[in-house]
């Protein structure tokens, strides 16, 4: 999974980025050279069930799933009507979702490239810059469809056509592609165009050490949350520059920080489990001797797909897939424990792999 993070000037996008990696990067000055350069780390997902099967199964590895995290610099306003759009635009294409973080801190050492701090209207206008680049390409598009259908050449580009009309109609709005609900196909008819607006978003709002929990952030989050009332999006806060000096502790002095902040968990934490809803993700472990992972799957996966992310051979070779409930591994103790208890079970290929599922998937090849 690939996040990539935005948001406007000195919202704070490379903070995050430093607390969700444990990075130090300088938090850049502004104005940002656009779309130059773009961090990439890879983020770890905390699971305190691995780090459980780790104790109990001592493994020779642990391996954690893993997400990218690329800090995007360059989405500012008049971005989409401007040539390094294309860098910037790449780049949101091939995340699975964005970040988008909203500044609302206070401090008058950091430029606002308004002058003045409203995360409303921040998000708003980089939303919009979305939706541009978004209306852009929609028409462009479809003049070219209506160019090949007078030509005789366009019949197979009906359903793109349609679903594209649809696209244009929202954005014709100022709405993002996100708040369209869309059948497979119709996703799979607009799948290779590079709209950004369609991204899942999570929207993190960036304020002060000091308003962690004040009423002026709970009011702050309504309102975004109403802005982003419709589908694909998650609205929550945190404050960066806290997070970004929490990331170099060791986790004992991390715990007495937070608690200490009122702040239940690490912003990589609340990322990571916010960005897994809103992608519908879970994960199912494997265990033995040698390896304790974590794999991330989508929910609903069956089996036999599940196996494939392992390795071709086992979805190819596959027999059946055993497995227990994460609870009830722990409950139960020992697996030869939970076979007489009969919730280690066989599965079939079309079994729905849940959340904490602990699998070994038999094969043969
Ligand atoms: N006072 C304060 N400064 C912050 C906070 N978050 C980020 N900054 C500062 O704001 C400036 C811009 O942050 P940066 O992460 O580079 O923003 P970017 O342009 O979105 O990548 C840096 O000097 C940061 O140290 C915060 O919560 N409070
Ligand atoms: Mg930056």
């Amino acid at each position: 999974m690939k996040l990539g993070i935005i948001g406007l000037p000195n919202a704070g996008k490379t903070t995050l980025f430093n607390a969700l990696t444990g990075q130090t990067l300088e938090a850049a000055p502004y104005p940002n050279p656009i779309g130059t350069e773009h961090h990439v780390g890879v983020v770890h997902v905390p699971d305190e069930r691995i780090d459980r099967l780790t104790a109990i199964f001592k493994p020779k590895k642990t391996i954690y799933a893993d997400v990218q995290c690329v800090d995007i610099t360059g989405v500012s306003k008049g971005i989409s009507g401007s040539k390094q759009k294309t860098a910037v635009f790449n780049q949101i294409w091939e995340c699975d979702a964005l970040i988008h973080v909203v500044r609302a801190f206070e401090d008058a050492s950091v430029v606002h490239p308004d002058g003045e701090v409203d995360p409303a209207s921040d998000a708003s206008a980089l939303e919009l810059e979305l939706v541009f680049h978004d209306l852009e390409l929609a028409e462009t598009r479809l003049e070219r469809i209506a160019t090949s259908i007078k030509k005789g050449i366009g019949e197979s580009l009906e359903t793109e056509q349609n679903v594209l009309k649809k696209c244009l109609a929202l954005l014709e709005e100022e709405k993002p592609l996100r708040n369209l609900d869309l059948t497979d196909e119709e996703r799979a008819a607009i799948g290779s165009l590079m709209f950004a607006s369609l991204k899942p978003e999570l929207v993190v709002l960036n304020v002060s050490e000091d308003d962690i929990s004040s009423q002026k952030t709970f009011s702050r989050i309504d309102a975004l949350k109403k802005f982003y009332a419709g589908k694909d999006a998650l609205v929550f806060s945190l404050s960066a520059e806290i997070e970004a000096e929490i990331s170099q502790l060791d986790p004992d002095e991390a715990a007495i920080f937070l608690e200490d902040l009122g702040i239940p968990e690490p912003a990589m934490n609340r990322v990571i489990s916010e960005a897994y809803e809103l992608l519908g993700l879970v994960s199912f472990l494997t265990v033995g001797p040698d390896e304790v992972r974590a794999w991330t799957i989508r929910r609903g996966t069956h089996a036999l797909k599940a196996a494939g992310k392992i390795h071709s051979d086992i979805e190819r070779g596959f027999i059946r897939a055993e497995t227990i409930g994460y609870e009830d591994f722990i409950s139960a103790g020992t697996m030869a424990k939970a076979k007489e208890l009969g919730t280690l079970r066989l599965e079939g290929k079309d079994y729905e792999v849940m959340d904490g599922d602990i699998v070994n998937f038999r094969f043969n090849v």
